[in-house]
């Protein structure tokens, strides 16, 4: 077992560097022994049943696409209905073993993950193409989450809340209740955090899950269901299918069976099912969607931790992170010098195997990503742009069987382009030159998104005028080791206004959990109050 003598070191994705030499090797020792895991074929679970199917698909690494990390069912309308019904079975025992017990469950879960942090980061690095701090760090949020969730079921001892009363003989309290089976369905960019934390804030308020994970990274969803099912969550509780949208996603859109729905991914898709998954009657869905996010950089800005914060979380992952900065708006007076500094600071990095330790960048998921990225740097050229670095795809190396973007910045777009806009999802970041903190603020919330933001400001009235003003649910000052990404379980809570997120309330906060109950008011008439 590769996590026997693995360092406990907690790392986060606001660690900088770890040049902890037993913790480089652990993971060294971790990418072997996932290698010989490779191409293993996995089942659906549903139910208490193992559900293998003859017909399935291939999940290939982007760091070759050789390489088959692992084999899944192509599920079908009728194993999304078996998993429904197996949770559906399981809802009123889950719900009455009580929050107790559930969240007693859920920390021994937390505990094994981070047990095995080495071994599911190593696996989830060859899966996506994430350098191994981003992968440590997804497997450690995917336990914090679990943790910090039943912190706030056990701070709130169950939402059960007194309330007044006109008489003497009038008892009421306020009860959050679960709704019954939520349906979890996650992107490939988080591939443990963003289904197993919404997951488990379904399951801790009571409900019982369908996780549907996305085709370009199910392994790290079903190691974290299989998980549950090891510290003994029953079977029925969750449940993981695997395949298309158009099938196993559309039947948890359409069948009534579901009584919520838990979304992280695109824009189009997740207003899709929002208008889609209310149409009969009122369901919750809570919907996770893109952002375009602002960096705004003044005068009076430090700009080596400007662009430190602004290469961190423009090309961390590739860019592929919803929280990822893509825009940056510059006092015109300092724009040279910062750009400067950040192109300095972007042709450092490198980019290769990111299971290797000297490689900070990885590959984009796949083909069409790619195909995104060429095309961006072409219409910015083609517009009139400057490529001030990058604007290429790695060929030599074996890199060719990948796919590898370098990390690209590009000045001199007006500020109203497409580039400013749409939501690109790899490592390219526009800078626009402004002549105030009101244009920056203007242009910043002049798009539909509104998920993070960062300033960098030296001046106590500008930042004031920023957090007043700023449209976005998650924001950040001066932070070099990530303008806008990086919000970690218990300490930054996450999520978007606007076309960013549905609910107003953020994941990894204190208002999370609540989300997947609803309220019942209960009036009991009589000389003492109710038993709790
Ligand atoms: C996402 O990319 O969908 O703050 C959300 C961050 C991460 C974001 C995850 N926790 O950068």
């Amino acid at each position: 077992m590769v996590t026997t003598g693995a360092p406990r070191m907690k790392i986060t994705y606001a660690t900088l560097s770890a040049d902890n030499e037993e913790l480089q090797s652990a993971f060294d020792r971790a990418v072997t022994t996932a290698r010989g895991q490779l191409g293993d074929r996995y089942p659906m679970l549903i139910g208490d049943e193992r559900r293998f199917a003859d017909d399935q698909f291939e999940d290939r690494s982007p760091i070759d696409a050789n390489v088959v990390v692992s084999r899944f069912p192509i599920g079908t309308a009728k194993d999304v209905q078996d998993a429904i019904a197996a949770a559906r079975a399981a809802f009123s025992a889950w719900r009455d073993l009580g929050w107790r017990r559930r969240i007693e469950l859920m920390r021994r879960a937390a505990d094994l993950i981070s047990e095995r942090q080495f071994e599911y980061a190593a696996l989830m690095a060859i899966e996506v193409g994430k350098n191994r701090l981003e992968a440590l760090g997804d497997v450690e949020e995917t336990a914090d989450l679990l943790r910090y969730y039943s912190d706030v079921m056990e701070r709130h001892q169950g939402f059960v809340e007194p309330m007044g009363s006109l008489s003497p003989t009038e008892h009421t309290r306020s009860v959050l209740k679960p709704h019954g089976v939520w349906a979890v369905i996650s992107p490939f960019n988080f591939p443990m955090a963003l289904s197993g934390g919404p997951a488990a804030g379904a399951l801790i308020a009571g409900n019982t899950v369908v996780m549907k994970p996305s085709s370009d990274a199910p392994l790290l969803a079903f190691k974290f269901a299989e998980v549950l099912r090891e510290v003994g969550v029953p079977g029925g509780a969750v449940n993981l299918v695997t395949g298309p949208g158009e099938t196993v996603g559309a039947e948890l859109e359409h069948n009534p069976g579901i009584d919520g729905l838990v979304f992280t991914g695109s824009y189009e898709v997740g207003m899709r099912l929002y208008s889609s998954f209310t149409r009969e009657y009122p369901r919750p869905i809570i919907t996770e969607m893109g952002g375009k996010n602002p960096a705004i950089v003044t005068r009076s800005a430090d700009l080596d931790e400007a662009a430190e914060g602004v290469m961190r979380s423009a090309f961390g992952f590739d860019g592929q992170k919803c929280s990822a900065n893509s825009r940056v708006y510059v006092d015109r007076t300092v724009a040279r010098q910062f750009v400067d500094t950040l192109v300095e600071k972007t042709r450092k990095l490198a980019v290769g195997d990111p299971t290797r330790r000297e490689n900070w960048m990885g590959p984009v998921i796949n083909e069409r990503a790619l195909g995104k990225f060429t095309e961006a740097v072409a219409e910015a050229q083609h517009d009139g742009g400057t490529i001030e670095v990058g604007g290429q795809v790695l060929t030599g190396d074996g890199t060719q069987r990948g796919f590898f973007p370098t990390p690209t910045v590009v000045s001199g777009l007006p500020l109203g382009h497409r580039l400013f806009h749409d939501e690109l999802f790899v490592p390219f970041v526009v800078i626009g030159e402004v002549d105030s903190l009101d244009e920056a603020l203007e242009q910043a919330n002049a798009t539909p998104y509104g998920l993070t933001a960062g300033i960098f400001s030296r001046d106590d009235t500008e930042v004031r005028r920023f957090l007043d003003r700023i449209q976005a649910g998650v924001v950040y000052v001066n932070r070099r080791s990530g303008a806008t990404t990086g919000a970690w379980p218990g300490i930054q809570s996450f999520g978007g206004w606007k076309g960013s997120g549905s609910s107003g309330k953020n994941g990894l906060g204190p208002y999370y959990v609540q989300q997947f109950m609803r309220e019942q008011s209960q009036t009991v008439m009589g000389e003492e109050p109710p038993p709790a």
